[in-house]
């Protein structure tokens, strides 16, 4: 799995991901063959999805975020958010429905939960859901909302209007009238993917547009249980990337009268990326095991997702400086990953979310 997922990135990203970047396009071409490679759903089992452990979707997210972290987010909003929600809460009839085609990725989902001011406290969502007649309709808005523009389904969570402290779930067909989605212009980090605002205005769903198996915030955040562990892994694959960059340019590149690789603060550089590295991984490999084995705690999956990712960008960050000025432009991944990754540690919780639930842990108290 690990070496299909690092051909395919040798072969279909990295001769094409600068262009991407640059002209901020997410390359639609490729969703179907991330489905044929089975990197689709790729931990959930049945309806066309691979059934593959954990450990194998975390070193496919790690090879795809070598090439770069938007192809990654891809996988993690199609299967960790989208396709969880569905395999994990939807009826039998919509697992048939949707399962089997996002999986092979002739189908494209999405995931609304943000709103525009809801982020981190998914609790204060206002989008509402209000019985009509046998159905429902929904109204609302929701920001950073990867896919949306291009998805078929969207995952959308909102209050039930008639019992306000519940939250329900619905996967809504994207042309149901009254749904739109933006993509957001302006971004400096994960160039090379899409995010939209979504407005939902009078639209509405059939009864069993509800996901049936859902009712509470415990719902949506199961799926960024597994989407955030799929980050935990991914990170690294940038951090390597970058590392690697910066050890091919140290090596060939001369100053002084040698390769600047033969400086003493050189090699303090790219020691101290694979001492992160290395120590990241076992913390993947380890939280991978525990959940493979089903013990993992959501306290676990924060701790990786935080550790990781700092040492991501810290490890991205220092590679850059080895490049010096030619590190600034697209033609080496170092700096593209690094503002990649000031995305990436800011959804599916910021390090601050995740600081503060691990602190829960470690004290018992909420400082939320
Ligand atoms: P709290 O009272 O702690 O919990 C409410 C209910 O949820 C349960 N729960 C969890 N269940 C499973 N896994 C987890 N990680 C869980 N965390 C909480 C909890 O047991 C409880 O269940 P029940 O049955 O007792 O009711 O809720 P809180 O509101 O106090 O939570 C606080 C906090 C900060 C931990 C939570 O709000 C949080 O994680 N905030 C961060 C939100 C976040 O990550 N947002 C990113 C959304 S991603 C997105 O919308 C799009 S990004 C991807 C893309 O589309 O590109």
């Amino acid at each position: 799995m690990r070496d299909d997922v690092r051909a395919f990135v040798d072969d279909r990203i990295r001769p094409n991901i600068a262009a991407w970047y640059e002209s901020a396009t997410f390359p639609v071409e490729l969703v179907k063959e991330l489905g044929s490679l089975g990197l689709l759903g790729m931990h959930l089992k049945g309806y066309g999805c691979p059934g593959r452990s954990s450990v194998e979707y975390g070193l496919a997210a790690m090879e795809l975020e070598a090439g770069d972290s938007g192809i990654r987010t891809f996988v993690s909003v199609q299967g960790s958010l989208a396709m969880t929600a569905i395999s994990r809460f939807g009826s039998e009839e919509q697992k048939r429905r949707w399962l089997p085609g996002m999986a092979g990725g002739d189908l494209i989902g999405c995931f609304c939960l943000t709103e525009p001011t809801a982020g981190s406290d998914p609790a204060r969502i206002t989008t509402r859901a209000v019985r009509r007649g046998d159905g429902w309709v929904l109204d609302g808005a929701k920001r950073w909302i990867g896919l949306a523009s291009l998805a078929d389904v969207a995952v959308v969570w909102a209050r039930d209007d008639g019992e306000p402290g519940k939250i329900l779930g619905f996967a809504v067909p994207t042309d149901t009238p009254g749904f739109t989605a933006t993509p957001i212009g302006g971004k400096l980090a994960m160039r090379a993917s899409v995010q939209c605002d979504v407005t939902l205005t009078d639209v509405h769903l059939p009864a069993d547009a509800l996901l049936p198996g859902c009712t509470g915030l415990r719902g949506p955040f199961t799926c960024l249980n597994e989407a955030r562990y799929g980050i935990m892994w991914g990170v690294l694959g940038a951090a390597r990337d970058a590392y690697e960059t910066a050890l091919r340019y140290a090596l060939d590149r001369e100053q002084f009268g040698s390769p600047i690789a033969s400086r003493q603060l050189t090699q303090q550089k790219l020691v101290e990326m694979v001492l992160e590295i290395q120590k990241g991984l076992l913390v993947a490999e380890r939280t991978g095991r525990l959940k493979d084995a089903g013990l993992l705690r959501p306290e676990q999956i924060s701790f990786g997702k935080l550790a990781n990712t700092r040492a991501a960008i810290d490890v991205c960050r220092s590679a850059r400086t080895i490049l010096g000025g030619n590190g600034i432009v697209l033609d080496h991944s170092p700096m593209r990953h690094a503002a990649n990754l000031e995305g990436v540690r800011t959804y599916e919780g910021t390090d601050e979310i995740h600081a503060l639930i691990i602190g829960r842990a470690i004290t018992g108290i909420p400082a939320f």
